[in-house]
């Protein structure tokens, strides 16, 4: 039984602590008093990345009581909770938002500014948490800003790496990987639960003498949560995202210690606490190492106990479990769910199977983000063996009941159920983990329309034979509060402003009363300023930290995300240096001036992508340094990409560069967020991108390349890439060039095999639709009012990508959940 002492009651019901809202006084007060009594800092020594701490701490204080409330609502009404496990959450940083979130920017700018300190500068201190690889990561945050926003019930569950996303150095022109600190100078931001722990187990063997079988785990490790409290937009709301960490605590290596050595089970924990350490830094393939399988299981381990002692909280009984809870997968990665859940449901609580089951599959629900072989997650049985016999177990049995009571019922042949099985057969047999998410989940979703549609009729056909009701499609989304309130502040007032208020950032369809102003010269220009002044603070940025000045006035052409041949950045380089022949060629004609930027970091032991990212900036160091191309082209690599980075870098772009071979990228959010930025896009037919066409129009975007379809069809007929470099001699030349060392003199073959590999991305192919493109891009740019229409046509189109409606997607066709109702909300005394 909980006791709430009544003071301590009136507080969370009346909010008498702040009420209605500090004003810049009451918050200087607040960030000297933590300074001095939190931090125990004199204010005349104080640091700005001290000030920083004792702001953050005066801000959390204002979201606290926010977030304590809304447990007690959730509480009180017995709210069906959704919970998204995801192994990364690309948070970015949280001070900027947070005051933006609950409108307290300008009372902590003027409490700075009577402090004598700019509050802009404060904020910079901020470590920047990169809990996640890319796009998957800051969906997941992108999606926790959206479901505190819309007041639904749902905890994110996640690890606390830490060493998050390595930060990336270049040295002559090369990546260096060097560890990211970001816990480094405290974390004001999250609150530690030492007392919310729960035992993850691994090893030993499994007893089937008994019915259910015993599990005698060899090692033991807890999980410690910590919370990070995540606002709504508009105050009131704040939900958890709670990241667990590992701890020794009282637990041991049972085998050793029962032989008395102390010693050798120390060690086993402490290796086994390396299990939060490190996020691997791999985006698009799966690793197949046992400590990616510990984390992966410690991550669902401790969140199904958890997510079970909260049920059980406010219900007596276990079979309520289904009305209560939704568990959503992001990705395969937190799969092992299912059969922790079938373990705890069978061994612990001593349902039957096929309840347990029943149970599983109206809880679960899975998305898919990628169609790629070598992005899906396979383990070998044999390791599974090792570590997680039980649940090797469960997932056999629930193969042999899929099979057995599913699909040959339906009279499917042998070659079928071979296909559809959880377990790979061949030399090393695998356990493959979509096939269980599929098998257990009520609902599987792609992530744009183009996407789902060859989910269902490539990756997972057969399962879309057996049940084709499962299969959905979510559209991508991306929040404007963090996008354009936090990264884009003087866009935010020019929309306030053309569109009466501040609206549009709770319901982003409203801007499409932009429409109607599109013909209007003053709103474009605007709208030019804006992008002007974003502009001119990317090129400030890039003078002070890379000594290399660019001119706002040339056009800022833009693609930043995860290195990957899929992705082809080696293409976008084809066009930069196909472009400078041409100007060499002709340097009297009138070119438009271009700043190449670009930014991602490559997996470690992706070699490929570190090529090409050593190509980039071999390439722009002699453009660069090329006097006769004057300012025509400037190439620049921005080396650490971040959340904080893309806040400055995608405001300040002209144009997206969307470019990935079509059929390989399963959406793309970046995509999204320089459109509502106002860039025009160039793109393939590929991911959201298609959707976004039919959003803005075809004389808003510039669209390139094979579909799918003629992409498929060169596959089939046995692609060769020289049937494009040997027919098109500008191509052939721009090749040349690169393969024999026109930029990298000093190793003329150091970009040979880059250049003559089986370009299995289809550069080659695409290559002449590509610069045709380019050539459009140019001629719209120099007419400025037809740009800035097309621009402001782009943002006013782009109410669909919102987040939100994601999210409204996710609550009613895959989740049944309700937000909390207006009538639920305690009323402000
Ligand atoms: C991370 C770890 C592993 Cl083991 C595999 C993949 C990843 C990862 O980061 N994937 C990822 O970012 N996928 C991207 O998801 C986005 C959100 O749905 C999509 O927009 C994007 O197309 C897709 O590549």
């Amino acid at each position: 039984a909980k006791t709430t002492p009544t003071a301590a009651k009136n507080l969370l019901t009346t909010y008498d602590y702040i009420n209605p809202k500090p004003d810049a006084e009451l918050v200087r007060k607040s960030i000297v008093y933590k300074l001095i009594f939190i931090l125990g800092i004199d204010p005349k020594d104080a640091t700005p990345a001290d000030w920083l701490n004792a702001a953050m701490f005066a801000a959390r204080d204002l979201s606290t009581e926010n977030f304590l409330s809304t447990r007690q609502i959730h509480e009180k009404f017995k709210k069906r909770t959704v919970y998204y496990l995801s192994m990364e959450f690309l948070m970015g940083r949280a001070f900027t938002n947070s005051l933006i979130n609950q409108d307290l920017y300008g009372a902590f700018e003027q409490a700075f500014k009577e402090l004598g300190l700019n509050l802009a500068d404060i904020s910079e201190q901020e470590a920047d948490p990169a809990l996640g690889n890319g796009g998957l990561g800051r969906l997941a945050a992108c999606f926790l800003d959206s479901l505190a926003t819309l007041r639904v019930p749902a905890v994110g569950y996640g690890i606390r790496y830490q060493y998050g996303m390595f930060k990336q150095e270049i040295v002559d022109g090369k990546q260096i990987e060097k560890p990211d600190l970001w816990l480094d100078n405290g974390m004001a931001w999250q609150f530690a639960r030492p007392a919310k722990r729960f035992p993850v187990s691994f090893g030993g063997t499994l007893d089937t003498s008994h019915y259910p079988p015993r599990w005698k785990p060899a090692e033991q490790i807890n999980a410690v949560a910590y919370d990070e409290i995540v606002p709504a937009f508009g105050g009131q709301i704040a939900n958890p995202l709670r990241l667990w960490t590992a701890h020794t605590g009282d637990l041991f290596n049972l085998a050793s210690f029962n032989e008395g050595d102390y010693f050798s089970s120390m060690e086993a924990q402490m290796k086994n606490e390396t299990i939060a350490n490190v996020l691997y830094p791999n985006d698009a393939t799966a690793v197949g190492r046992e400590l990616r399988l510990k984390q992966e299981y410690f991550l669902v381990s401790a969140s199904v106990q958890d997510i079970i002692a909260r049920h059980l909280c406010r219900y007596d009984s276990i079979h309520t479990l289904p009305e209560d809870v939704a568990i959503h997968l992001n990705d395969t990665h937190p799969v092992l769910a299912i059969p922790e859940l079938m373990r705890i449901l069978i061994d612990d609580y001593y349902l039957p199977f096929d309840q347990a089951w029943a149970m599983c599959q109206k809880i679960f629900s899975y998305t898919n983000h990628t169609l790629m072989s070598e992005a899906l997650e396979k383990w070998s049985v044999d390791m599974m063996a090792q570590l997680l016999p039980r649940h090797l177990d469960i997932i056999y049995k629930i193969n042999h009941h899929f099979i057995e009571n599913v699909v040959r019922p339906q009279g499917y042949d042998d070659d079928f159920i071979r296909r559809v099985s959880i377990i790979e057969e061949g030399e090393q047999r695998q356990v493959r983990m979509a096939w269980l998410a599929v098998i257990a989940s009520h609902k599987v979703n792609g992530v744009a329309k183009i996407h789902s549609d060859l989910m269902v009729s490539s990756l997972f056909a057969d399962f879309a034979a057996l049940f084709p009701e499962r299969f959905t499609n979510v559209t991508n989304g991306v929040t404007p509060r963090r996008w354009i309130a936090v990264a884009n502040p003087k866009l935010a007032r020019f929309l306030d402003k053309h569109l009466g208020g501040s609206g549009w950032l709770t319901d982003l369809n409203q801007l499409n009363q932009l429409n109607k102003l599109v013909d209007n010269k003053d709103i474009q220009n605007e709208f030019a300023n804006v992008k002007h002044a974003a502009k001119v603070r990317l090129a400030e940025y890039i003078q002070r930290e890379m000594n290399i000045t660019i001119n706002p006035n040339a056009l800022f052409d833009v693609q930043i995300k995860r290195i990957h041949a899929y992705k082809r950045q080696s293409m976008n380089v084809l066009h930069i240096v196909h472009r400078y022949n041409q100007i060499l060629n002709n340097p009297n004609a009138d070119w438009q001036p271009r700043v190449f930027i670009l930014a991602g970091k490559a997996a470690s032991s992706y070699n490929e992508a570190k090529q090409t990212i050593r190509l980039i900036n071999d390439i722009a160091y002699f453009i660069n340094h090329d006097e006769r191309v004057r300012d025509l082209i400037k190439v620049v690599f921005i080396p650490n990409y971040s959340v904080s980075l893309a806040e400055l870098i995608i405001p300040a772009a002209d144009l997206s560069e969307q470019i990935s071979l079509a059929g390989k990228e399963a959406s793309g959010t970046s995509n999204m967020k320089f459109a509502l930025n106002g860039a025009l896009t160039i793109g393939t037919l590929d991911g959201a991108n298609v959707e976004i066409l039919q959003h803005v129009g075809a004389e808003n975007i510039f669209i390139f390349g094979n579909t799918v379809e003629q992409v498929q069809t060169l596959y089939r007929n046995g692609y060769n890439p020289y049937d494009f470099i040997d027919n098109d001699p500008e191509l052939a030349q721009v090749v040349n060039q690169i393969a024999q060392g026109a930029f990298s003199p000093d190793e003329p073959h150091r970009y040979h095999k880059l250049m003559h590999n089986r370009d299995e991305f289809q550069r080659y192919a695409d290559f002449r639709s590509y610069v045709n493109a380019q050539a459009q891009v140019d001629k719209l740019y120099r007419q400025p009012e037809k740009w800035y229409r097309a621009a402001l046509v782009n943002m006013a189109n782009m109410g669909y990508f919102s987040s939100d409606r994601s999210i409204e997607d996710y609550c009613r066709e895959i989740w049944r959940i309700e937000p909390v109702s207006e009538q639920e909300l305690p009323r402000l005394a």
